[in-house]
């Protein structure tokens, strides 16, 4: 009894505490870093014989008479970051377990600890370092790492990964998508080298509905964790100096105009905060220091919120104009994973004069969120709960959470990112409900400043052109998003200018897919499907008709490039693409995206008078 009482008693206690945050070590661009991409060893292993054979000794026979029946010394090498479908076309389809190694040599210094950050592999992780387990790791888009101080030797050193993409009817993604599968370690891998005592991770950002109160913390990890720590703005003429609390923790809460006048003679006084926006994405360099740490970051600063039908930018309402993208390389395929790679994704997201994207289905690598807040576009990011998923089994709502907390956790500090997406067009049932219930309520706890939403292909449909947007999914949001296909999956274009819409819930909705396939250079009459003129036909016709309904506060049409889809069958057409894209998986601008630009060309130009 008095056992049941205690635990009773420590369960109210975390539950009091609220969500914990996700335990990364917080800006690895700002850390000391000792990159581990490059070249790796690979054993493919469908069977799999390595957990048994215990392929993470990464053993040699010693004599001539011993047998081991696999050498990673010997095996094929591998990229990474890279998935194994791209690198190897003989691993086009290949779904299941891989074991990577890395040889590396490593110098061990005095009061300094050592970490192994992954920014993603696809789905599930285990990793050994010397032969020693530093853990698992479930979900393909998030970063994870593991503390190697202990076990990393001065010298040579031998990381095993094995990574196993197979689908799972528990997982999320669940085990249907509209997208490949690639498998491998898809995003860096560094060593990241911090002091004894160092900042692990840290939010600074706007208080809700402030445009000069900045709130947030900074968690120190270590030893000596009650001491001071100094927040710098210096464009700003801001130092903030607080303590923290025996955790570690400290709070950070100060008004900017009233901080950065204090100690200047009213002439002086600097303009207050110039804010983020996709005009002028201003970033400031933030400095925080403390028990010998420091760190440098860019930050930019604005408020978003939504009053009755409308999202505001800064207290202005603002209308999205945006674009869905996958997180596909452009030009050689695959993931797409370095700064390069998102430089052109969004460069051509600029090109169309987009100030918003969606990145879809899953959180992409975190060069993603950094250019979008160089560049200026505003972002709604996702977690991959994506059609039908395992509803009642909790270890599935718990790596849905995970993998929210992940990503909340990486791009809390970035400006651009304005919605946390917690689904996908998944099914009407009671149980779905609570699934994302529980996910809306954490996301909400984790975040209280950004918004939620989901994307919903939900509508009642029972009366001619009228579509009754409904979905009980949209009590849990802010931002309902409609995933809307009218003119390819139902109805012909012809239908398109008739339809009306009506929303029960008095929110702001973004109208986050449409759109038609056409491999590029298909040209024809607009009334053939597959046509690039039946695609723009399509997007003329939408974009005309969604601007009649008074709820709209954005678009994120389908989407801005080719993609593999293991769906996608028929030849000289698909050829395992989905052919949605405004632009080809070459390059190649289709008709539609011109439609798209131009209309968005004149949206800016009409909100500039
Ligand atoms: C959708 C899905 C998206 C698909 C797209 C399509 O509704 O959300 O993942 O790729 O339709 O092309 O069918």
């Amino acid at each position: 009894m008095k056992r049941l009482f205690l635990l009773v008693i420590v369960i109210c206690l975390r539950a009091a505490a609220g969500p914990q945050p996700a335990n990364l070590i917080a800006n690895i661009p700002g850390r000391v870093t000792l990159s581990l991409n490059g070249v790796w060893r690979i054993i493919v292993d469908p069977y799999e014989t390595g957990l048994t054979s215990r392929f993470y000794e990464d053993r040699h026979a010693k004599d001539k008479q011993e047998l081991v029946e696999y050498n990673f010394d010997t095996s094929p090498t591998i990229a990474v970051p890279g998935d194994w479908n791209t690198l190897r076309p003989d691993l086009f389809f290949y779904e299941g377990p891989a074991w990577y190694k890395r040889a590396f040599t490593y110098r061990k210094r005095d009061n300094v600890r050592t970490f192994i950050h992954v920014g993603a592999a696809n789905y599930l992780s285990r990793v050994w370092l010397n032969g020693t387990k530093l853990g698992e790791h479930e979900g393909g888009f998030t970063p994870f790492d593991f503390e190697v101080t202990g076990t990393i030797r001065d010298g040579d050193n031998s990381l095993v990964v094995e990574v196993n993409n197979a689908r799972r009817a528990d997982a999320v993604p669940s085990l249907n998508t509209d997208w490949w599968n690639f498998g491998g370690i898809t995003r860096n891998v560094d060593l990241v080298e911090v002091p004894d005592t160092f900042i692990r991770d840290y939010s600074i950002q706007l208080a809700k509905g402030s445009t000069t109160e900045i709130s947030g913390w900074v968690q120190f990890d270590g030893q000596h964790t009650q001491n001071g720590v100094t927040i710098e703005i210096p464009e700003a003429n801001i130092v903030f100096k607080t303590l923290t609390s025996p955790d570690g923790r400290a709070i950070i809460d100060f008004d900017v105009a009233k901080l950065a006048c204090a100690n200047e003679p009213a002439a002086k006084c600097p303009a207050p905060l110039q804010l983020w926006t996709p005009e002028h994405p201003k970033l400031y360099r933030v400095v925080i220091s403390g028990q010998g740490d420091r760190i440098e970051e860019e930050i930019g600063f604005r408020t978003v919120e939504v009053r009755g039908r409308q999202i505001l930018l800064n207290g202005k309402p603002i209308f999205l104009r945006g674009i869905s993208m996958h997180e596909e390389a452009p030009f050689r395929g695959g993931r797409a994973f370095s700064q390069e790679d998102e430089q052109t994704l969004f460069g051509w997201t600029k090109e169309l004069d987009c100030n918003f994207a969606r990145l879809a289905h899953y959180p992409h690598n975190e060069f993603a969120a950094r250019t979008a807040d160089r560049l200026g576009v505003l972002l709604w990011e996702e977690v991959p709960v994506y059609w039908a998923n395992d509803w009642k089994n909790p270890k599935t709502l718990e790596v849905a959470e995970e993998q929210m907390r992940d990503l909340v956790s990486r791009d809390k500090n970035r400006a651009s990112v304005i919605l946390w997406s917690i689904a996908n067009e998944t099914p009407v049932l009671p149980e779905r409900l609570d699934f994302l219930r529980s996910l809306a309520t954490l996301t909400r706890q984790l975040d209280g400043t950004r918004l939620i939403t989901a994307a919903s292909d939900k509508t009642d449909r029972s009366q001619t052109h009228l579509g009754i947007i409904n979905d009980p999914l949209g009590e849990l949001l802010d931002v309902f998003g409609l995933n809307e296909y009218l003119g390819w999956y139902w109805g012909a274009p012809a239908d398109i200018p008739l339809m009306q819409w009506k929303m029960t819930y008095d929110k702001p909705l973004i109208i986050s897919e449409f759109g038609a396939d056409a491999p590029f250079g298909n040209r024809g009459d607009a009334a053939a499907r597959w046509t690039e003129e039946y695609q723009a036909d399509v997007f003329t016709k939408q974009i005309e008709m969604l601007q009649r309904i008074p709820s709209l506060a954005g678009l994120t049409p389908w989407v801005l490039t080719d993609f593999h889809s293991p769906r996608r069958f028929l030849p000289g057409v698909q050829d395992y693409y989905n052919r949605k894209g405004l632009i080809s998986n070459r390059g190649q601008r289709k008709q539609a995206f011109y439609v798209l630009q131009e209309f968005y060309r004149q949206m800016e130009q009409s909100s500039n008078h």
